[in-house]
């Protein structure tokens, strides 16, 4: 057995202690009651779900396993989604078995291409992503072995098997569908002396400095997981408990990340801050900048990259990135206008809408696309891609725990107004 799967059967074992606590400890206990507010308003603050790989601290951020962002942002993607799906950082031995199975695994059906390449020239690179995963769900492990009958248990291991499958192929095909959408099409071939996200950095074949390839690295870390209840997990986790297998959830899940208010907001953020050079120039006046902060709020849009639906503090992934910034690209225009932004908008959104504005602090998207631009990354629709290239471990790795723990289909009860109405009529 491979460390990895030995290492999600222990993580297994110890979650499924834990819920029989729980369970003895009070099956029926009510932890979380429903407004009809809450019913109208997305479910916000709803806590209806269990989520073991990652959780987000409205104060303190993204934390996997007991490690807070500061803790993992040094790691290899590779460390991550070992860390998500076992709850533990492989040695080095389990992380070069890792490695070399991923590596293993990464060659790309020629179908997968030949889709691809038939789509019209302005197919969103979200979408081809999306495709390009849903192209190859024939080659599902999981799907062949469920035909032939698979025992509940089992559910967990042919998923891992599809999981290490997808992520092998992720950085050849996100970089496949950068060539064949923005560069020639000729496709640079995955090199097994490189690790994962080398390999993303070296088939994009934008720049040779070695500073791409440590934000390619951090990039792919930064985001691969945010709890349960986001867009683009839920709905993946959703697709998942069906049985379907998770080439079908992970496609949905990019879908979901490809909205502007999810995973699209760090191009949108890009555009925003571009959009000011090209009116201010290098370094606006703060009092400039507010002033154009303000007339954007008035004209009823939001300012990308600013506001959260769990955090209440400035993402401690915007400020891994604006340390990166910082060491690496401190006079690119781009990035001394998204920290010029970090200094005028909170404070602007602090008191816009008598304070409506739940949380004023930048979120991750808010400095990404600054960083990438410096690199000479300047294909903002091809953003959302590398977002969605990290987010699927999370999804997998969610995905693999919630069948390993015999997690059921996830159906929630939708009601009508009338119902609504009724409830509040004849209270009880
Ligand atoms: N600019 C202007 N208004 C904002 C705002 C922003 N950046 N953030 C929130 N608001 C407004 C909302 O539009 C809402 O107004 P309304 O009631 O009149 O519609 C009000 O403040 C309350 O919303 P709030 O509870 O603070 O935020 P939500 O949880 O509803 O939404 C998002 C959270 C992230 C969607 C929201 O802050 C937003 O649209 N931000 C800009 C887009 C963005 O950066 N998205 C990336 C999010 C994240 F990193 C990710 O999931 O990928």
């Amino acid at each position: 057995m491979s460390d990895i799967k030995e290492g999600i059967q222990n993580h297994l074992l110890e979650l499924q202690l834990e819920i029989d606590d729980i369970f003895a400890k009070g099956r029926d206990s009510v932890v979380s009651e429903v407004t009809i507010g809450q019913i109208y308003g997305g479910m916000r603050g709803l806590i209806a779900l269990a989520c073991n790989t990652s959780y987000v601290d409205p104060y303190s951020g993204l934390h996997i396993s007991e490690y807070t962002t500061d803790e993992f942002s040094d790691k290899l993607p590779e460390e991550i989604f070992f860390l998500l799906s076992t709850g533990k950082f492989p040695d080095r031995k389990s992380l070069a078995e890792f490695q070399n199975d991923l590596s293993l695994r990464a060659t790309i059906p020629q179908y997968t291409w030949n889709v691809l390449r038939s789509l019209h020239k302005d197919t969103h690179p979200m979408t081809m992503l999306s495709l390009g995963i849903l192209s190859m769900e024939n080659e599902s492990v999981f799907k062949k072995e469920y035909q032939k009958g698979l025992k509940k248990s089992e559910y967990w291991e042919y998923t891992l098997e599809d999981a290490m499958n997808i992520l092998a192929k992720l950085p050849g095909l996100a970089a496949g569908i950068y060539q064949i959408r923005f560069g020639d099409g000729n496709l640079i071939p995955h090199d097994s002396n490189l690790d994962w996200s080398g390999n993303l950095a070296n088939m994009l074949g934008i720049s040779n400095d070695k500073g791409f390839a440590d934000l390619m690295r951090l990039y792919l870390v930064l985001h691969c997981d945010h709890e349960g209840g986001n867009v683009s997990a839920f709905t993946s986790r959703v697709v998942n408990s069906a049985l379907s297998d998770l080439y079908y959830a992970v496609s949905a899940g990019l879908n979901g990340l490809a909205g502007p208010l999810h995973g699209l907001a760090n191009q949108e953020c890009l555009r925003f801050i571009l959009e000011i050079h090209d009116k201010f120039g290098d370094d606006p006046d703060e009092d400039v900048l507010r002033a154009y902060i303000l007339d954007i709020l008035n004209s009823g849009k939001v300012i990308p990259g600013y506001g959260h639906a769990v955090l209440r503090v400035t993402d401690p992934r915007f400020t891994a990135f604006m340390n990166f910034g910082e060491a690496n690209c401190a006079s690119n225009h781009c990035f001394k206008i998204a920290k010029k932004l970090f200094s005028v908008v909170p404070d602007i959104l602090i008191h816009y809408k008598g304070g409506k504005v739940a949380n004023p602090w930048p979120n991750v998207d808010a400095m990404s696309g600054s960083l990438l631009n410096h690199y000479g990354l300047n294909e903002f629709d091809f953003y959302t891609v590398l977002f969605g290239v990290s987010r699927v471990m999370g999804f997998c790795a969610q995905n693999i725990l919630a069948l390993g723990l015999g997690q059921p289909i996830i159906r929630p009860k939708s009601v009508t107004n009338r119902w609504v109405l009724e409830k509040l009529t004849v209270p009880g």
